[in-house]
Order: structure tokens, then C-alpha cells, then sequence
């Protein structure tokens, strides 16, 4: 297919409350979605960057010069097909969240030409998946709010809960939950909140049975995980440090790493996310799919990719409800039962609904000529 234009359009949703972790209070999501015009058809794809460089170095204003001056130009014109594009962006360096954004519009635009799903194409095995939820540290530091909001996300029959930690919100907020529910699945995500020299309080964790412990300690410090994975009998998980198949592979084999958190944003693409899902399962390592508070378009990629094989630990996979009043497509939604269908329409089942798109955007730039309206 000939890549002819592409669209970005900025747009803000305001989040149903504050979403704060170790690193950011979220409050309103600003989000860049791509819209890539081809000789067979549109696609749509979602950079899962954020305003600020604090969960990861991208950031939107930066992916909109990498995307302009670097990433668009090389496929302008091009007869393509998705699978090529990783390579043709690969002389690129860094920038995955820029990149795989790209991607998944190239793949939309070419699924939805053949009539194919998003899910079937990566080698959907699951009609439906289990839903699990991330919940913010609270923003008035309370336990109190804590244990409303976890109720509230117990009562809609969520599956599996994440709490957020970091030094000083830890081991209370996270007794006091597994206290009110002893079988409630439960796992804990520090964002790199830890050093080395917490290995043995982090231990304290132990006592609560929890399904995993994601991300402690810096990304970088892949050491200082292994030592912690040594000592500690909560399972270490980790979501920032892993960028790739080979990396994944080498976090694994060190280690480092005994249950890996895939975010197709953050690794490239969901073509790098298949990859590292299929080392992962040829190592008998479990995988879930994390989440980056997408909106419809690639929280519905998220769903096709937790369907795959490898994906048996529940994954951050909340209803559109769960961050948003108004998502820009028909929303993804958990059933009662807490499980969510996966889309089997042809790409990724989910296009902004024209209205919606209109009322939440900030911005339209038309990358390909330069022009804002
Ligand atoms: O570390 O998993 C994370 C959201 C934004 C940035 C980082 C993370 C998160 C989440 C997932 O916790 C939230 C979601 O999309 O459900
Ligand atoms: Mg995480």
C-alpha cells in the first residue's frame, strides 16, 4: 500500500480522578492519535506518550518533530506493507513510542483493507479476556479513598487489582486491601520507586501473597532486580526495562525478570510486542498486557494482544470507564462477569467517532505538508 498523508490530532480527555503514580499526577490525558491515509484506505494508531518525559524520555511535542522530520519522511510515498515498516523506521534510533504508533496505523489501514482483525492476525486464541485494574496512589494520601475505590472496582467485578506503591505508601495501603479481600488477586507497581538498598524491605511484601511486584527498582539497574528476584518470593515483573525481544530474552535468561509486562507502545509496536511475547512463552516466562491510559484506539490493540497464548496473568485492561468519561471511539467495556470481548471487526474494530474526535481535540496538524486548522 502507498502511504499518502498522515493526521495527527491532539486531543485531551479529562480523567474521571487524578491518576498518580511514583513518578506523575495525571489529570487530563493528552494524547496524539495518527491517522494514515493510503491508496487502500485509512488506519489510526495511538502514541502512547504523554505531556511530560516522566514515565519514559518521549514525549508528545518530541514525537511531533520525530514523526515530522525523521519517521513520516521515510515512508511518504512508499509502497509499503506493515510488516516492512519497522525496518524502514529501524535506522531511526530510540523513539519507539513515535514509531510504534506508526506502525499500528500502517497495520490498521492493511487489516482493514483485507478484511482481516487486529486479533487474528497476532494469533488470537481467546474470544473474551479477564480485566484487570491499576489503581492511583490516592491523591489526598489517604487509605480511606484507597479502600472506596478498590470496592468500587471489586463491585464492577474486576478480576484482578493493581495498587501503585512507592517509599511511604507501600506496606500499609497493601495490607490493608489484601486484609479486606484475603482472595482478591493482587499485585503492586512501584515505577522504579526503589534502589538496591531497599531489597529487604521490599520483602516486607511477602506476607501478602501477591501475584507479582512490577517494575521497583530503576530500569537500568538490572542487577539490582536480580538480587532482588533472589530474595524475594514475590515474583519480580518487570514493564520499563524491557524494549525489545533480545533485551526481554537477555532480562530473563540474567535474572532479572521472572514475569514481563508488555506494552506495545513502549517496545516499538505490536509487531516487537508479538516478539517478545513468543520469547517469553518459549522460555515458560508469563506475560501480561500493561497499559498506558489509552483511549479506544489502542486500548482496543491492547485487548487483541492479551489474547495471544502467552498472556496468563491478567493485564491492565480496564473498561474505558475506568480513566474516561467520554473515550473518542464506542468504548471498550468489561461484562459483569469481568471479562471484555475481543473486537473481531476488520482491523482494530474502533475508529473515532467523528463527533467525540471533534469536542476532545486540541489540535490538527497534517504532518505530510505541515498545516494546523
Ligand atoms: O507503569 O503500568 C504503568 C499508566 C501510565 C504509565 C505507566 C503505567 C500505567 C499503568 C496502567 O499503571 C494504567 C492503565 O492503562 O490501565
Ligand atoms: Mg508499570
Amino acid at each position: 500500500m502507498r502511504i499518502e498523508k498522515v493526521v495527527v490530532h491532539r486531543c485531551a480527555l479529562p480523567l474521571v480522578r487524578p491518576f498518580r503514580t511514583s513518578f506523575f499526577t495525571e489529570y487530563t490525558k493528552d494524547v496524539l492519535l495518527v491517522e494514515v491515509t493510503t491508496d487502500v484506505g485509512t488506519g489510526w494508531g495511538e502514541c502512547v506518550a504523554a505531556t511530560d518525559p516522566l514515565y519514559s524520555h518521549e514525549f508528545n511535542d518530541a514525537v511531533m518533530l520525530v514523526w515530522r522530520d525523521h519517521l513520516i519522511p521515510r515512508l511518504m510515498g512508499r509502497d509499503v506493507t506493515a510488516e516492512e515498516v519497522p525496518a524502514i523506521l529501524g535506522p531511526v534510533r530510540g523513539h519507539p513510542m513515535a514509531r510504534g504508533a506508526l506502525e499500528l496505523a500502517v497495520l490498521d489501514a492493511q487489516l482493514r483493507a483485507s478484511g482481516q482483525s487486529f486479533a487474528s492476525y497476532l494469533g488470537s486464541v481467546h474470544d473474551r479476556i479477564p480485566c484487570g485494574v491499576s489503581t492511583g496512589i490516592p491523591d489526598d494520601d489517604s487509605i480511606d479513598t484507597l479502600v472506596a475505590e478498590v470496592d468500587g472496582y471489586v463491585a464492577e467485578g474486576y478480576r484482578r487489582v493493581k495498587l501503585k506503591i512507592q517509599p511511604g505508601w507501600d506496606i500499609e495501603p497493601t495490607r490493608v486491601i489484601r486484609e479486606r479481600y484475603p482472595d482478591l488477586p493482587l499485585q503492586v507497581d512501584a515505577n522504579q520507586a526503589y534502589s538496591r538498598d531497599d531489597i529487604d524491605h521490599l520483602c516486607r511484601l511477602d506476607e501478602f501473597d501477591l501475584l507479582l511486584v512490577e517494575q521497583p527498582i530503576h530500569e537500568e539497574d538490572y542487577l539490582g532486580h536480580k538480587l532482588l528476584a533472589e530474595r524475594m518470593r514475590t515474583p519480580v515483573c518487570l514493564d520499563e526495562s524491557v524494549l525489545s525481544a533480545d533485551n526481554a530474552e537477555s532480562l530473563i535468561d540474567y535474572g532479572a525478570c521472572e514475569i514481563v509486562n508488555i506494552k506495545a507502545g513502549r517496545v516499538g509496536g505490536y509487531l516487537s510486542a508479538k516478539a517478545i511475547h513468543d520469547v517469553a512463552l518459549s522460555r515458560g516466562v508469563p506475560v501480561w498486557c500493561g497499559g498506558m491510559v489509552e483511549t479506544g484506539i489502542g486500548r482496543a490493540a491492547n485487548i487483541a494482544l492479551a489474547s495471544l497464548p502467552g498472556f496468563t496473568v491478567i493485564g491492565d485492561t480496564s473498561s474505558s470507564s475506568r480513566f474516561f468519561h467520554q473515550d473518542v471511539t464506542e468504548p471498550l467495556t468489561m461484562d459483569a462477569d469481568g471479562m471484555m470481548t475481543v473486537p473481531t471487526d476488520p482491523g482494530l474494530g474502533r475508529t473515532p467517532i467523528p463527533d467525540a474526535l471533534e469536542e476532545l481535540r486540541t489540535d490538527r496538524v497534517i504532518l505530510t505538508d505541515g498545516r494546523h486548522d
